[in-house]
């Protein structure tokens, strides 16, 4: 449950503050002799002795400048808006001199351009570094340091002002990651020292491949304002962009200076359709605003273009209507399709995202047919090809893929009797093949994590490895198919291990009715993997393994054992897992977090597992109410906050948003159980804050509602980088507010930022705009019950099995007609836990597809009077296994309770 530190703090490298300083100095030499007064021509001069800077060092000071220091510059009022330039031919119209450069490169003047060959082998990044000398500084005026830079390939720099010489105390320390085509970056900062001679130095080593990297129009200007970004928030008055359920709740939330009840009015078309007063609620410290709430929940008229009144604003609009979310379940599945590694992405079926497969063998890519591991960790290949690229990167993770692909089929599984997933839904190359698109996406990844899993006459056979990815960092913008790095498998670890045992313990079952090979493979791979875990329980991940993907480092893993073990319980009834799941703290233990569950803190996934999915445990009961407790913890931070919030910790963390998104989890499954419509719509008011009632007023799914987040941090979608390229597929949603700001462009922007502000939809900023395999899995899993979340019809299933015998079963059904008008023409649908299928039957029609079973009345018995019932029955045949009773019936549609 423990989480490493940041997975590109250690990359990008490896730093901004390099962890072990080394004591080497890089030789310089002038790129012009005429303004370097030393040293024959034809031997280097060496002008500074560039290296590493030590942590923490704009705190330290030289306590008095270089003896160097002969002219100071006249001193400046700071903050007096633009100041003069600082930097010597930034723009090399005149050739490359002043600057200098180290010996291994050869900056030349190409295009009006600054360019040079970076050698590839070089371990730091001052191993190779181009620089300016003798740029005045002076004490507690701010600077404006901006340049355009490219690398060929993309390649994550350092940009420094700072002490020339030891300790090369950074004033300035940036880590841009430079695109082929380019960009602008501007920082700015506040000179802590009065310094004639510091130094800007771009340091470009630590890559093992050689690149080419270009500059221009560098700047350094002094007496610049400090860089405030104040983000564009529009009008005050916030709400859901995309809409309102006209059944759940609608609330809004005011911007406002004032501590009294104001008035609102709802307007559509000119009309007001509703008015009353705010409520004042004081200042929220997730935004730092001083806010007020409207609830309009009265109104339930379906319609487009409202608009909400207050204070003298008036919202950006929006619709009240059944169908405001009819395509979000799509849209945040079909995302799935485009992060395939290993399959080309057909065009016709995504337009705009077509592209060649990514890392199946073919070059530049060296990679994923036959991956070896990373140096003195295994002596074989695997074939690892296929599955999902975890996010912006092209990393493949068994963590996280195992919480992605669950959750895609927790939300199937939930919804079978539904009928909502279907063959075909989402436009995916397997559409057509007889299987839910879901189950044929999840499959996906699926093939890869069993692809993890060690081979039987192997080191550690039955365990996982944790991951497979580039060795080294790649830039933006970058397709799968171009990427140029080694890719290595990395060691295993317990974590991933178990999550291969939970996701194909629930894979057995899932895939039982319509592939029994696969379901099979899935039921020995996940016994293997649970005896292999059990051999060799705390194998962690390396927190220190997160150069050329994240480390995705664990030091808990006793939640993921009670989710493998309770997955395993479902799919087998077995007394072992049933054992371990009765004897795990964490089945008993007050597992609802604040902050939410994800990839490091899987217990919750085993408890609303045993409580969702029908099995026998003996304390079932009280699982399920431990549900409710959870989801009543979040409901009451929910009410508390005046965003509607459903998570409300002090500083938000990274992928935020999905951790909002897992709390709403929680409650759907707490509605599913128990039926209060307080829970739903605590899921509907969660999903205000997503669409747009936030401080940002920003919807952070793309293509919903007016204004949203577009931008998110990737390598194929990369349009702000390369307008060829897509900006993410519709339906992705953006991490969201990270109150840590690990990049530069983000602590560059949004430092001292309020939890809700700590975002920015900007393509570098990767720790709060990064899209993810396990971001958006809760997003399609909450959209999915939304679809399926409707207040239940009047009316009551009985199920009873009569008999049981090693492979059948005799069931009765019983369904009550509770309310006051007459049920014509009946059919009640559900699905089977386990691989029950139907023989024969009497009094009603029964047809199966897949574990879902379809009863339609005969005829005679079509009609059902209030208070009146019919009964049918039918002869079952199962297989081995559990075969728990059905739990989820829809009658005619309309769930029964
Ligand atoms: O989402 C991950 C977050 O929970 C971790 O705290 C962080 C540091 O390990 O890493 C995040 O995951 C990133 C991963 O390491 C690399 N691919 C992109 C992921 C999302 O930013």
């Amino acid at each position: 449950m423990t989480r490493s530190p940041a997975w590109l703090a250690l990359a990008t490298a490896a730093a901004l503050v390099p962890l072990t300083p080394s004591p080497a100095t890089a030789l310089a030499v002038p790129l012009s002799h005429t303004t370097v007064p030393a040293g024959p021509a034809t031997s280097p001069v060496t002008l500074t002795a560039p290296a590493p800077t030590p942590p923490a060092s704009a705190k330290n000071p030289p306590s008095s400048p270089p003896a160097a220091a002969k002219n100071p510059p006249p001193p400046r009022a700071a903050g007096a808006g633009e100041g003069p330039e600082q930097i010597v031919n930034g723009t090399f119209d005149t050739g490359t001199a002043p600057w200098w450069s180290t010996g291994n490169t050869t900056p030349e003047v190409e295009d009006g351009r600054l360019c040079a060959d970076v050698p590839g082998g070089t371990v730091n990044p001052w191993d190779v570094i181009i620089g300016q000398n003798d740029i005045p500084l002076v004490k507690d005026e701010t600077y404006a340091f901006s340049f355009f830079g490219t690398a060929t390939p993309g390649r994550v720099v350092k940009a420094l002002v700072q002490l020339p010489v030891d300790p090369y105390t950074q004033y300035l320390s940036a880590g841009p990651e430079l695109s082929v085509s380019g960009n602008t970056y501007a920082y700015t900062f506040t000179s802590p020292v009065d310094l004639p001679g510091a130094q800007v130095a771009f340091q470009l080593g630590g890559s093992a491949t050689p690149w080419r990297f270009c500059v221009d129009d560098v700047s350094l200007k002094g007496g610049a304002e400090p860089d405030v970004y104040k983000p564009d928030t529009g009008p005050r008055v916030r709400v859901n962009m995309v809409g309102y359920l006209p059944s759940g709740p609608k609330r809004a939330t005011l911007v406002t200076k004032g501590t009294e009840p104001v008035s609102w009015k709802l307007r559509r078309g000119g009309e007001v359709v509703a008015e009353g007063e705010t409520v004042p609620r004081g200042v929220d410290g997730s935004s730092g605003q001083n806010v007020h709430t409207v609830d309009f929940g009265s109104v339930t008229a379906p319609g487009t273009g409202y608009t909400l009144e207050a204070d003298g604003e008036t919202s950006r609009p929006f619709d009240i209507g059944a169908g405001v979310y009819r395509d979000l379940g799509a849209d945040a599945l079909k995302f799935y399709y485009t992060q395939r590694s290993g399959i080309e992405i057909l065009d016709g079926l995504r337009p705009g995202y077509g592209r060649p497969a990514g890392h199946s063998g073919v070059a530049p890519n060296r990679g994923d047919v036959s991956v070896p591991c990373q140096a003195g960790v295994c002596d074989y290949t695997l074939d690892v090809r296929g599955g999902w690229y975890d996010a912006g990167d092209h990393g493949k993770y068994v963590v996280n893929g195992g919480i992605s692909v669950h959750q895609l089929m927790s939300a199937h599984e939930r919804a079978r009797a539904d009928g909502i997933h279907r063959d075909g839904d989402l436009d995916i190359p397997e559409s057509g093949n007889g299987v839910p698109d879901i189950l044929d996406e999840a499959r996906w990844e699926q093939e890869f994590l069993l692809s993890m899993q060690v081979p039987d006459d192997k080191p550690h056979r039955g365990m996982a490895h944790h991951k497979i990815h580039d060795a080294a960092w790649t830039g933006l913008p970058l397709l799968p198919h171009l990427d140029p790095q080694p890719r290595e498998l990395h060691p295993v670890s317990t974590a991933a291990t178990l999550n291969l045992a939970a996701t194909a313990a629930q894979a057995a079952r899932l895939f039982a009715p319509y592939d029994a090979a696969f379901a099979a493979r899935n039921l020995t791979a996940a016994r293997k993997a649970w005896a292999a875990a059990k051999a060799d329980p705390a194998r962690y991940a390396d927190p220190a393994d997160g150069v050329g993907g994240g480390a995705y480092s664990d030091g808990d893993v006793s939640d993921e054992f009670y989710w493998a073990a309770a997955e395993l319980y479902i799919t087998t009834g077995e007394k072992e897992f049933r054992d371990f799941v009765l004897a795990s703290p964490h089945h008993t233990a007050d597992i609802w977090r604040e902050r939410g569950f994800d990839w490091g803190n899987t217990a919750p996934l085993g408890r609303l597992q045993l409580a969702a999915v029908p099995n026998d445990l003996p304390d079932r009961a009280r699982v399920r109410q431990s549900v409710l407790q959870g989801a009543d913890r979040y409901l009451a931070v929910q009410r508390a906050h005046p965003y509607g919030l459903p998570y409300n910790p002090p500083d938000y963390d990274w992928g935020s948003n999905h951790l909002v998104l897992n709390n709403m989890v929680v409650m759907a499954v707490a509605h599913d159980i128990s039926g209060e419509a307080k829970y739903r719509d605590g899921v509907l008011e969660g999903l205000d804050y997503v669409f747009g009632r936030n401080a940002l007023n920003l919807s952070y799914v793309t293509g919903y509602g007016e204004v949203a987040s577009r931008n998110q941090h990737s390598r194929w979608y990369a349009r702000q980088l390369d307008p060829s390229l897509p900006n993410p597929p519709r339906g992705t949603l953006a991490g969201g507010p990270n109150s840590s700001l690990q990049d530069p462009l983000a602590q560059a922007k949004l430092r001292g930022c309020a939890p809700q502000f700590c975002y920015i939809d900007d393509i570098e900023s990767w720790s709060t705009n990064e899209l993810t395999i396990n971001w958006n899995a809760p997003l399609a899993w909450v959209a999915s019950y939304l679809a399926t979340s409707a207040a239940p019809g009047a009316c009551k299933v009985v199920y009873t099995t009569h008999g049981r015998w090693p492979d059948g079963f005799n069931a009765q059904v019983t369904i009550t007609n509770t309310g006051s008008e007459p049920v014509e023409g009946w059919s009640l649908a559900w699905s089977f836990p386990g691989g029950q299928t139907v023989r024969g039957h009497w009094n009603a029609g029964l047809s199966q597809d897949g574990a879902t079973v379809i009863a339609k009345n005969l005829g005679w018995n079509r009609t059902i009077e209030p208070g009146g019932s019919v009964t049918f029955g039918f002869l079952g045949a199962g297989v081995p296994g559990p075969a728990p009773r059905p739990e989820r019936f829809l009658l005619n549609g309309t769930l029964c309770r």
